[in-house]
């Protein structure tokens, strides 16, 4: 302890000491919280303290000691560090720019591997064990392990990043969707995983409240880079983990100290830095900063100096010292301080250079784990400080060290010396993997330790499933229409929610997620019919009890409302989503949002989920551009069906009625569920009322597909094609009676209820086609269901000329064998339908709302964006007109009638 400044305090710490001494730490405790609140009273301002000495969390008196055999371990890790290493290098040196990471690894194969060994269950009895979410550029470490279990050959790790040779081979980080037997959970985009992880520990706790899962002492582990916190989603959930009590819940902070460009925090310390942040959301902290050498030291450090000095280093200071060597140390660490230096006197640079740091040290890091899962009512992070790049020479906590791909030869030779790899020196040279025999001491130990832990991880497996899908009538109430009342598209699905969780078989696998907005959405009702998860139950009498639709929060309630967070809603919908493999039980989520913030704000966690594999239904709320009235630029939808089509597991659906919702839902429900594909449903809801008329025979195939004729001319073929969609649907219904009374031109009304899906089938038809050009050719759907329409048309008046399958560019004829103009409005932009301008060609006209949003009514809104009935009418018209098939000057008058102003501003750039 260093020299109190003024005597008073002296003798205030003296008294302290004495009762610690006497009587021990926690009337310690209960001393110093007395004079707080004591001091609270009196007005005294009571310092906030969150970060404690610059120690071990664990006094070295408290360690248990280490269980396993300490020196077959290193050998183990030795050879993990070996083979992870050399499978880069190897790789990078025979195809150079390939790239993989060294150092991450090399910083935490300590904290992998006494979590291997002595922590991570594979299972627990015949339930799923701990679920480890890897550093994704720790991946080569992960891989050489399931080398030397014999999981993988090594063939695997000669085709590491070389999945494209035919042969069996690793992906460069965890992706599930590229590596499906072994990775769980995709977590190289920095962040996505530490969130993932915290509602993958809730979602733990709810399936266990609602008896979905029996209670397990499962933990979810999650390995985090220091650097890693930066991001706004590794820090940004902290306290629902608290709140939640999730101590199923353990962060480990691989605090090597650098990042990519270098060092995370130079000027100070990201060690104190998150065990504030981390203290302060109320988790429990460990701090494993040095290793078993210096405990000898601090022993010694009668004077306090060497604390002083561990306190007052900065981390780029930190850095250093692991760059250079044990004379840097000596000189610049403990030669700050007569007392210091002292205390190394008898010690060689060599020795001074062995003292580790807290993360490389198994006794250290076995303790820190212990503690951890033995914690009690809350979650704990582990901040482990280690080096970037241990062992590997000249690379080690240098600025660049994250970019190493190879070493050189001397950096080979050293590093096979320094863990003792028993291969010869040219194998070695050319990174050759390393595995010694079955029955060597290591790989038995290695297998032993497996096997008491119930298997080997990661494995990501898939349970047979004997879901059954509700049968289309189940929707029937959806199927029937609204018998004249309007309705929107959300109010029919949130009846369709209601009515599945009803379903006594599957009703209780469905998980609503809702992000602060069940009232937009009309969902009061759900929360009253199944309540909202509250793993404490309700607390307090909800001031609206007496009402029908109270807010009820239970302990097994089955609805997720997640607050004002997208992101940890998303997390909600991956655990959900993926719970069929990682629980075996088929939960089936509904994320309900503000279709706004879904894509565009949280894509990249999307894109993980798409990779994990992830089922369910995101349900675009408030949907289009116009529909969406009143909220202007922020809030107005008119991309995220654009953005979605950009993930390639995603269906999405535009749909204009109930009973198409239905249809699709139910087919999500067979395809996903029930046949086990691996995809998951983007649907748009808007919330505009009108009727919903009841389904209309032969259409399920088409809504499935994408488009079906909803409404044929009324009298003679059609000399126009409307396309709508969503809520726009009902302004081309409009066109067309405009259109036929007005103007005498008859139009088809078509509801296209997925260009996404519509292209994707052409793609693959013209894939096809091209690589079989001897073969007759495939016709994409959307050519299909045009011909089929005006054929239908055809043999109404006269019999229809196509001949489907003849010609595969030929687009829709009427009777007399022309192709009609195609006018496609949308309440999204006017690339979704032109999404198949390749095989409409120069028949597709489209209307959309490119632009940003703007505060009005849907009338304005639709007429600024031209999308309204009687832009449609007037694309119409203008077409036939330059066509030749409508007088041009009758055009112009017309549009001037239906007030379409042909020199007012283009709403794409206003
Ligand atoms: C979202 C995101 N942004 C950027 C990257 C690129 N990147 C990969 S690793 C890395 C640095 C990681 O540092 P840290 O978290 O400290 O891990 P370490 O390798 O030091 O253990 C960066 C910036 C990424 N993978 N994800
Ligand atoms: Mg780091």
């Amino acid at each position: 302890m260093l020299e109190p400044t003024f005597d008073e305090v002296a003798e205030w710490i003296e008294a302290f000491d004495q009762v610690v001494k006497q009587e021990g730490g926690t009337q310690g405790t209960r001393l110093l919280q007395a004079l707080a609140d004591r001091a609270r009273a009196a007005g005294v301002d009571v310092p906030v303290q969150l970060n404690t000495p610059y120690t071990n969390t664990i006094p070295v008196e408290d360690e248990a000691p280490y269980p396993g055999d300490r020196a077959l371990e290193r050998r183990i890790e030795s050879l993990m560090r070996w083979n992870a290493m050399a499978m880069v290098h190897h790789q990078n040196k025979n195809d150079a720019g390939i790239g993989g990471h060294i150092s991450t690894y090399s910083s935490l194969a300590t904290l992998l591997e006494v979590g291997f060994n002595h922590f991570f269950h594979a299972t627990y009895g015949d339930q799923p064990g701990d679920f480890v979410y890897f550093q994704g550029h720790a991946s080569p470490g992960v891989y050489a392990r399931a080398f030397l279990e014999g999981r993988l050959t090594e063939e695997h790790l000669d085709n590491f990043r070389h999945e494209l040779r035919g042969k069996p081979a690793l992906s460069s980080y965890p992706h599930p969707w590229l590596m499906p037997n072994f990775w769980r959970f995709p977590t190289v985009s920095m962040g996505l995983g530490p969130l993932n992880a915290i509602y993958q520990a809730r979602f733990m706790r709810y399936l266990e409240n609602r008896n979905l899962i029996p209670k397990t002492p499962r933990k979810v582990w999650a390995f985090v880079g220091d650097g890693e916190t930066d991001e706004p989603e590794t820090m940004g959930s902290l306290t629902l983990a608290t709140r939640e009590k999730l101590d199923n819940l353990i962060f480990v902070i691989n605090c090597n100290l650098q990042r990519l460009d270098g060092p995370v925090r130079g000027n100070g310390k990201i060690i104190n830095e998150l065990e504030s942040a981390f203290r302060g959301a109320g988790w429990n902290v460990i701090k494993v900063i040095w290793g078993s050498g210096w405990d000898q030291l601090l022993a010694r450090d009668t004077t306090g100096h060497l604390l002083k000095r561990m306190e007052e280093c900065v981390d780029g200071e930190y850095q250093s010292f692991r760059a250079k060597d044990g004379a840097y140390i000596r000189k610049e660490f403990f030669g700050k301080y007569p007392e210091t230096l002292a205390l190394v006197a008898n010690m060689t640079d060599d020795d001074i250079w062995r003292l580790q740091r807290g993360g490389h040290d198994p006794q250290k890091v076995f303790n820190a784990y212990k503690r951890a899962v033995e914690h009690k009512g809350g979650p704990t992070v582990i901040l482990a400080k280690t080096v970037k790049g241990y062992g590997l020479g000249t690379a080690q906590a240098r600025n660049a060290t994250h970019q190493e791909k190879k070493l050189s030869d001397e950096a080979l030779a050293a590093f096979r010396m320094r863990f003792d790899i028993p291969l010869p020196e040219k194998a070695a040279h050319d990174g050759s993997p390393y595995r010694p025999s079955p029955d060597s001491q290591e790989i038995v130990y290695l297998h032993e330790r497996r096997q008491k832990l119930g298997g080997y991880m990661p494995v990501r497996e898939v349970p047979k499933s004997n879901f059954e899908a509700p049968p289309l009538e189940f929707f029937s109430e959806s199927l029937e229409g609204s018998k004249g009342r309007a309705v929107s598209t959300t109010m029919g699905f949130v009846s369709m929610l209601r009515n599945l969780m009803k379903d006594p078989k599957i009703g209780k696998l469905v998980v609503p997620i809702i992000p602060d907005e069940g009232r937009t959405f009309g969902m009061e009702s759900i929360i009253r019919q199944v309540g909202i998860y509250a793993s404490q139950g309700q607390l307090y009498k909800p001031h609206d009890q007496d009402m029908l639709l109270y807010y009820r929060e239970e302990k097994d309630g089955q609805i997720l409302e997640e607050g004002i967070t997208e992101a940890g809603s998303m997390a909600s919908f991956t655990a959900a989503g993926t719970a069929y493999s990682n629980f075996r039980v088929p939960t089936i989520p509904f994320f309900t949002y503000y279709s706004m913030f879904g894509f565009q704000r949280i894509g990249d966690m999307i894109w993980a989920f798409a990779d994990s594999r992830g089922k369910g239904f995101l349900m675009g709320g408030t949907a289009g551009r116009t529909t969406m009235l009143g909220e202007g630029l922020q809030h107005q939808d008119g991309h995220s069906v654009v953005l979605s089509s950009t993930v390639p597991t995603c269906a999405t659906y535009d749909p204009a009625f109930v009973y198409e919702a239905a249809v699709i839902i139910q087919d999500g429900l067979r395809r996903m569920y029930q046949e086990g594909e691996d995809l998951f449903y983007y649907i748009t809801l808007y919330n505009e009322d009108y009727p919903m008329p009841s389904m209309p025979e032969g259409c399920r195939e088409g809504i499935a597909r994408g488009i079906y004729k909803y409404k044929a001319a009324e009298s003679g073929p059609a000399a126009v094609q409307l396309f709508g969609s969503g809520s726009i649907l009902n302004e081309a219904l409009r066109a067309q009676k405009i259109l036929a009374e007005k103007y005498g031109v008859q139009s088809d009304v078509w509801s296209v209820t997925s260009y996404n899906e519509l292209r994707r089938d052409a793609l693959a038809a013209e894939r096809w086609n091209r690589l079989h050009p001897a073969e007759s050719p495939r016709r994409p759907y959307i050519l299909e269901a045009l011909d089929a329409g005006s054929a239908e048309a055809g043999s109404k008046s006269k019999p229809a000329k196509t001949k489907a399958g003849s010609k595969p560019n030929a687009g829709n004829k009427t009777s007399s064998g022309e192709a009609t103009p195609i006018i496609a409005a949308t309440d999204y932009m006017k690339i979704v339908p032109d999404q198949l301008s390749p095989w409409l060609g120069a028949r597709l006209v489209t209307l959309g709302t490119d632009g940003f949003g703007r505060s009005d009514n849907r009338e304005h809104l639709r007429r600024h964006f031209e999308v309204n009935a009687e832009s449609i009418v007037a694309a119409a018209l203008s077409r036939l007109a330059r066509d030749g098939k409508f007088d041009a000057a009758e055009a112009v008058k017309a549009m001037k009638e239906l007030g379409v102003d042909a020199e007012k501003v283009d709403p794409a750039r206003a």
